[in-house]
């Protein structure tokens, strides 16, 4: 009988733009995502962030909700253009901004909540896109990036001691300058790899400077965030085997390998020739070895088949119907992603093995479709996403008793429904359900079940791997 171990991290995960609102308070200035949401066609339901969950001015609300939920952390990230509206090393620092950030995490050190703070989950302040091309220009960029970073941990850092800097790079690389659907919306086939080049090394100068001048003082820990989702061939013909290995290099190993073993990947470099930016030595040194943990945000798995025009994939056809016409498992309220357990513990396996570094689940999670409070009974049954996350947590559970795969915390994808970037509100992502008239919080079942799971700390019930019995650890709540 096993659990997990006593010091394992739980919490819930935001992000600046999916929740504050107050897009023209407090002396914050625009960012990328203000100014792509106005463009007609680019957001789903029309909408964007300006209001979003309101919890620039509901936070206090939002930790007493985290601490009701049992969790002893949360993941949020810091709004770079609240802090320097411009975001510029010559540009003014808005105190209120600060102030704001501060406010935030002294609740949350009052409720026992330890706060991981995120630098960077995609709103670029617009007057850097403006000015320079933003991600584009190496020299200002990186340099601006490690200034934000300096004003954070200078005006954070005593009470800060987890720092994650960017949130996912292939999304911004590749869904805002390949694909064009997330900000800034550019098509490209050279801009991708210029911007995930600059992303790495404003990540690496930006944990420099944290070991250098802050570390120990502070004493805390840095890393980054990606993203990825455990990939299974088709069928076992040498062309599908070998595209599965080539989307692991495009997705994972484009930011992982230089970050924990100082390259990059051979295939991509094979594909992308010279549109892909070398490093000097210099950098290379800063890189190599720039996170102190991995963190990884991830949803789904995916049945993978040569071919396709996708390059930021590595041209690889991504779907989850398997070749006998079954489905993977359970569909989201979005067509990317469907449940499925044995694929997490696999992805857990396979990081450890192949980077050897410490594991943050920084985000997981599940949108049901069509969400709704229940108008009799006042609350929000959502079965699909308990099942998802018994079976994600079983998974994990499972990485680290029986595998030995040191995983040291675990966020669920979201706090709170939010702005679901270009889905806009219709894809609710929440253990606590939002009504955007309201603002009204509903904690949904989900919330509770995930209480007792980390309250708990359960025993383990070793169980077939491909078998996830919905709610074996609570049986109360078949009944229910
Ligand atoms: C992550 N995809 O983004 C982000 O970090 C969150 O901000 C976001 O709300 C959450 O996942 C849910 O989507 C993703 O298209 C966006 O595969 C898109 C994809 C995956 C993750």
């Amino acid at each position: 009988m096993e659990k997990f171990p006593s010091d394992f991290v739980w919490g819930y995960a935001t992000a600046s733009y999916q929740i504050e609102g107050a897009a023209n308070e407090g002396g914050r200035g625009p960012s990328i995502w203000d100014t792509f949401c106005k463009v007609p066609g680019n957001i789903r339901d029309g909408s964007n962030g300006d209001i979003a969950t309101d919890s620039y001015h509901r936070y206090k609300e939002d930790v007493a909700l985290l601490k009701s939920y049992g969790v002893r952390a949360y993941r949020f990230s810091l709004s770079w253009s609240r802090i320097i509206p411009l975001g510029g090393r010559q540009d003014p620092v808005n105190q209120e901004g600060v102030a704001f950030y501060r406010s935030l995490i002294e609740e949350l050190l009052k409720n026992d909540i330890t706060p991981y703070v995120t630098l960077y989950h995609w709103d670029l302040p617009q007057g850097l896109h403006d000015r320079y091309g933003g991600w584009l220009n190496k020299e200002e960029i990186v340099q601006d990036y490690v200034n934000y970073a300096k004003i954070c941990f200078t005006a954070f850092g005593d009470l800060v001691q987890n720092w994650i800097t960017h949130n996912e790079p292939w999304c911004v690389s590749c869904l805002g300058y390949q694909k064009g659907v997330f900000a800034p919306g550019h098509k490209s086939n050279t801009e991708p790899w210029i911007v995930a080049h600059n992303l790495i090394l404003a990540h690496a100068f930006t944990v420099k400077l944290y070991r250098d001048d802050f570390k120990a003082v502070q004493k805390g820990q840095i890393g980054i965030t990606l993203d990825f989702h455990w990939p299974i061939p088709y069928d076992e013909t040498p062309e599908n085997v070998e595209a599965v290995k080539r989307a692991t290099d495009f997705k994972l190993g484009e930011f992982a390998d230089p970050i924990y073993k100082g390259y990059y990947p051979a295939r991509v470099k094979a594909v992308i020739g010279d549109r892909l930016p070398e490093f000097t030595a210099e950098e290379l040194a800063v890189v190599k070895g720039s996170s102190d943990f991995f963190g990884f945000n991830t949803y789904t798995s995916q049945i993978i088949q040569d071919g396709g025009d996708d390059e930021t994939n590595g041209y690889v056809k991504v779907g989850h119907t398997r070749a006998d016409g079954t489905q993977l498992g359970t569909e989201a309220h979005c067509s990317w992603l469907q449940s499925y357990p044995p694929g997490f513990r696999s992805l857990l396996n396979y990081l450890w093995k192949t980077y050897e570094k410490p594991i943050y689940v920084t985000e997981n999670g599940f949108a049901v479709k069509n969400e709704n409070v229940l108008p009799l009974e006042g609350v929000v049954l959502d079965t699909d996403r308990i099942d998802y996350f018994d079976g994600y947590a079983n998974a994990m559970l499972q990485a680290v008793v029986e595998d030995g795969v040191p995983v040291k915390g675990y966020f669920g994808w979201s706090l709170l429904d939010n702005f679901e970037w270009a889905d806009g509100y219709e894809t609710r992502f929440g253990v606590t359900y939002v009504d955007y008239k309201t603002q009204k919080r509903t904690p949904k079942q989900s919330s509770q079940f995930l209480k007792k799971v980390c309250v708990a700390h359960p025993v383990f019930v070793p169980l077939d791997p491909h078998t996830f019995i919905s709610l074996q650890w609570f049986p109360e709540h078949i009944a229910a």
